[in-house]
């Protein structure tokens, strides 16, 4: 395993350009900062010189080393940096400089164990930088992407008085049902693997040895997941140990939940996702969705773009991927969303013209000032069916055909479907990786294989707008006693389609616009497994959570169905074994499923669609 330096930079600026310098200069401080329980965590500050008079201190809390903190001063930040604030960083707890011991996403308890937790150590460290750094203003703010994002989430639990705005983005949620370790009880192979030795194989960061270019061939050569302990990890990663001894959805993850504790607040929040967010993009939508019941005072908002995760920290935002988006939309963010948020509620100015949720709409490429989120006015939900001849439409099929209508395949788990195109390199690869903009990769590289079902509609009359909550109901069957269903919702451009600004995107491109997996064993809750009764059609809903897409007159839509995501997601054996981290090698068979489509069995999408009356 090697160590691997500056991740807080690559996580925090993932892939996009650095604009200049900013001129300003700091004079840095550092302390170890004494938590209620004795550990001291590594701190730095930055006071600008050319500023005076009490400043807020805006602060931010991580675990992937605080050396280079100051690049966010380049782009990130560059905004607060001309507004004028102090600056601080913490190493949370057992990483780089700070003592006591990491815990991947320790639980918020300390309201049982009167003990500390990420919570009070913000609560502390915010206590501590008031009374001791000179020429504050007695308000912080906390921001961050990601796990920086979710220790900002749980300085929200019982906060510190004098923490006046947060802003948590791309923060994970229940790492079980959604974001950086399972979807909806699909483990992320590639993702926990490499995660676990990133931050657990020493106290700095690390990346495993892959030996090779392209992973794919060593996650299949790799063999059932039993395999990574025997060969590899030796039981010395606690959060792989943990993964393989909590298959399910119980407390384990439950309690780590961000939006197990954090129900209300009272502290304005900034809540940040991005529409093609590769590792968190469920996270910071619920974390939004939990506080809003109670947000009688207005000050929970929610920011949506069209970002990778933290593609709004660094660059124009204009591109991602192939796609153009016509504007600048991080700096539109940092400029206009993210600066006079915190301007507005550490300084007083104001007023703060922003609404209950901004979202980007793509396709029609603007911005959405909805009064709610899913959005309300306008939307009503309608299904988009599957027809035959691979079609798609809002017209219902027929009552059932004589033995149900359906398409089927054969899903092999030795030859599994690449999540994306390969080469397939690790997740972090310093030279560069697929990884940060797969989701928009045009999925033609597999609608040609035998185990990858296309449904389309004709070409669009009209635009169509989806704007809130999307689901799919698979009415299916394996011969198989578990599956995965992986849906895919597209839009596919016309033929004739040419933009300057996109050259890569070429005529029947196909864009992922909403996606997930869903682990045919959790049909009926994913704290119980059950095992799937052969060769009956069973329900199976795919939630494809949120977007705000507009497809365009003349685009087709297509839905795509798989079984394998591969090494995204690990295989599933197809034959049902209680816990598929002690699977072996026999029990992965090939399996065929079936797809139906017509009666009561008639397989769809739910959209929520947008017309303006
Ligand atoms: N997606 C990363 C992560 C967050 C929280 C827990 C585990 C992983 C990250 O970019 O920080």
């Amino acid at each position: 395993m090697h160590r691997v330096a500056g991740l807080f930079i690559v996580t925090m600026v993932c892939a996009v350009q650095v604009a200049a310098q900013d001129t300003t200069s700091f004079d840095r401080h550092e302390a170890m900062v004494p938590m209620r329980d004795g550990v001291k965590l590594h701190t730095s500050w930055y006071v600008p010189r050319n500023i005076t008079g009490p400043l807020p201190i805006i602060f931010s809390r991580t675990p992937y080393g605080i050396e280079h903190a100051d690049g966010a001063f380049r782009s990130y930040y560059q905004a607060l940096v001309k507004e004028g604030y102090l600056f601080a960083f913490q190493d949370i707890r057992g990483r780089f400089g700070s003592e006591g011991t990491f815990v991947m996403q320790r639980k918020p308890d300390h309201r049982q164990t009167h003990g500390s937790d990420e919570s009070t150590d913000a609560y502390d460290t915010i206590d501590w930088m008031i009374h001791n750094i000179p020429n504050n203003n007695g308000r912080v703010g906390m921001l961050g992407i990601s796990y920086d994002g979710w220790t900002t989430g749980e300085a929200l639990i019982d906060p510190h008085p004098a923490l006046r705005a947060a802003s948590p983005q791309a923060s994970p949620d229940d790492m079980f049902l959604n974001d950086d370790f399972h979807h909806q009880g699909a483990f992320r192979l590639s993702y926990g693997f490499e995660y676990a030795v990133l931050t657990e194989a020493s106290d700095t960061n690390s990346s495993f040895d892959f030996g090779r270019y392209d992973t794919y061939d060593w996650y299949l050569e790799l063999g059932p997941l039993r395999n990574a302990n025997a060969r590899y990890l030796h039981d010395k990663l606690p959060s792989w140990n943990n993964f393989v001894a909590h298959p399910n959805h119980d407390d384990f993850w439950k309690v780590q939940a961000l939006t197990t504790y954090l129900h209300k607040t009272t502290v304005p929040t900034l809540n940040v996702a991005g529409w093609w967010d590769q590792e968190d993009f469920v996270g910071p939508i619920q974390i939004y969705e939990a506080m809003e019941p109670r947000d009688s005072a207005g000050v929970n908002f929610l920011v949506v773009g069209p970002w990778n995760h933290g593609g709004w920290a660094g660059g124009p935002g204009r591109q991602l991927g192939n796609i153009d988006f016509a504007s600048n939309t991080g700096e539109y963010f940092r400029d206009s969303v993210q600066a006079p948020f915190f301007a507005h509620f550490l300084k007083d100015k104001g007023p703060l013209n922003l609404p209950e949720a901004l979202t980007f709409e793509s396709g029609a490429n603007t911005w959405v000032r909805n009064d709610a989120w899913p959005a309300r006015a306008h939307v009503t939900r309608r299904r988009l069916y599957f027809r035959e001849n691979r079609g798609l439409s809002f017209a219902a099929p027929a009552a059932r055909a004589p033995g149900g209508a359906f398409d089927r395949y054969v899903s092999d788990p030795a030859s599994p479907v690449p999540y994306r195109n390969r080469p397939i390199q690790p997740t972090y690869y310093a030279k560069g990786s697929g990884w940060y903009t797969w989701l928009l990769q045009d999925q033609r590289f597999v609608d040609h294989r035998p185990d990858v079902l296309s449904w389309e509609t004709p070409p669009l009359e009209e635009d169509v707008v989806i704007r809130g909550a999307i689901t799919a109901h698979l009415f299916a069957s394996t011969t198989g006693s578990d599956a995965d269903w992986i849906v895919k919702l597209i839009d596919v451009y016309p033929e004739d389609y040419e933009n300057a600004a996109a050259p890569r995107v070429t005529g029947g491109y196909e864009l992922m616009v909403a996606n997930d997996v869903l682990r045919g064993r959790f049909r009926t809750g994913f704290e119980r497994p059950a095992a799937i009764v052969p060769n009956r059609a069973l329900e199976y809903m795919v939630d494809l959570h949120t977007q705000d897409y507009r497809f365009l007159k003349g685009h087709r839509i297509m839905v795509q169905v798989q079984s394998t995501w591969f090494p995204i997601i690990d295989r599933n054996p197809q034959t049902f074994v209680p816990n598929i981290f002690e699977a072996k090698a026999s029990d992965f068979r090939t399996a065929t499923h079936r797809i139906y489509r017509s009666g009561a069995q008639a397989s769809y999408v739910e959209l929520p669609i947008y017309q303006e009356r």
